[in-house]
């Protein structure tokens, strides 16, 4: 494999709905994307999952854009590579930035899946044909919007919900949620909002059968997180944390969660995303996929991790149209009323691009070759 010609973008979307977390709201997209394309004329298609602000993580649109035309692009480009397994390693002198690296990294698996001509998930070694989904919720103005928003999505037939919560806004609207939906699988997501001088508020969690709570301390923390699983009964999820196998290696050893979240960008890409996914399947650690507002294209990108034997829980990989008035790829993605989304059998992503909707959301463009 050899990319010859690589096509930056960024496109604007904006969202069905606003969504909120504990770090701040979005309501409007700012995409990275890129196609990479070979000697040949195959090519292949990455998302980057960077948000607009630095608040999730260090990285933005911005900062990405400008580390994949300086730095990531120039590694890989005209390079003589046997496997895509490969571009992570050209990469590594890149230290951080992993969702502009992601982006290439997953475009250059979905070249080498269309080369081969066949489903990107089998290149990676998946086995579903289909995969459990979940919703993520994101933080509702009041009780009642919220109760109306999950009586939605359970009845659309999602097998889990989650719903973010901040300080101030926990334990007493969990407790309305349970009342209302009292066998619902539900967990909660903080996205690092709380300290370990919140355990007393976060232990009265325990009291409503939550699948987990998910990042509930500091993005650059393991060991407060294993002091607070000793005293929760509720597994923890790290997701913020968990950058590279070490890092899960480190948090299960020292008990810092029982569940991780992977997520392509937050890891760097496959390469990486696989290393997680088969140390945690050795010890028998659930893991799942996890979600940045994607559109289509890295939505695929998930759906194709997501069938790795260890992603037993349901993700964060829910339909189009929960985000997008129109997705970027035909069909969308769409999930069955068992809350599943069916597997695509086509080569690379196995889903069409949709050139034209690209071009009319595209606001700049750069070619390398
Ligand atoms: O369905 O794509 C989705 C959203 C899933 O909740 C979700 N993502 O922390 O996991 C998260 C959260 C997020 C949203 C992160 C926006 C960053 C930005």
């Amino acid at each position: 494999m050899r990319i010859e010609h690589v096509e930056l973008r960024e496109i604007q979307m904006s969202l069905i709905a606003p969504f909120e977390t504990s770090f701040g709201r979005t309501e409007r997209r700012r995409i990275v994307l890129l196609r990479v394309r070979d000697g040949d004329g195959v090519e292949g298609w990455g998302e980057c999952t960077a948000g607009e602000t630095p608040f999730y993580n260090h990285e933005t649109t911005d900062t990405a854009w400008l580390i994949l035309t300086e730095f990531a692009i120039p590694l890989i480009l005209h390079q003589e590579l046997t496997h895509p397994s490969e571009v992570a390693e050209r990469l590594a002198p890149i230290r951080g930035h992993r969702m502009a690296k992601a982006a290439l990294e997953t475009a250059c698996w979905d070249l080498q899946a269309r080369r081969e001509g066949r489903p990107l998930w089998q290149l990676l070694g998946g086995e579903r044909e289909e995969i459990p989904c979940g919703v993520s919720i994101g933080i509702q103005p009041t009780v009642d919007e919220l109760l109306e928003t999950i009586e939605r999505e359970v009845a659309a037939g999602y097998q889990r919900i989650k719903l973010k919560i901040k300080p101030g806004l926990d334990v007493e609207r969990i407790a309305r949620v349970r009342e209302h939906f009292p066998t619902v699988r539900l967990m909660v997501d903080a996205n690092a909002a709380y300290t370990l001088q919140d355990a007393p508020v976060l232990e009265q969690l325990d009291a409503f059968d939550l699948m987990m709570i998910e990042q509930p301390l500091a993005f650059d923390d393991l060991v407060d997180h294993a002091t607070l699983q000793r005293r929760l009964q509720t597994p923890i999820c790290l997701d913020e944390s968990i950058l590279t196998v070490r890092h899960a290696r480190q948090a299960l050893e020292i008990g810092a969660c029982r569940i991780i979240n992977i997520k392509l960008g937050r890891v760097g890409g496959y390469a990486e995303a696989k290393r997680i996914h088969d140390y945690c399947a050795e010890r028998r650690v659930s893991v799942w996929c996890g979600g940045m507002l994607e559109s289509g294209i890295g939505r695929a990108h998930n759906v194709a991790l997501s069938t790795l034997r260890g992603f037993t829980l349901p993700g964060d990989v829910s339909a189009s149209k929960r985000y997008w008035e129109q997705d970027i790829i035909d069909p969308a993605i769409e999930v069955t009323p068992r809350g599943t989304i069916p597997v695509p059998t086509g080569p690379g992503l196995g889903y069409e691009i949709d050139h034209e909707r690209i071009e009319a959301l595209t606001v700049r463009r750069k070619v390398l070759s």
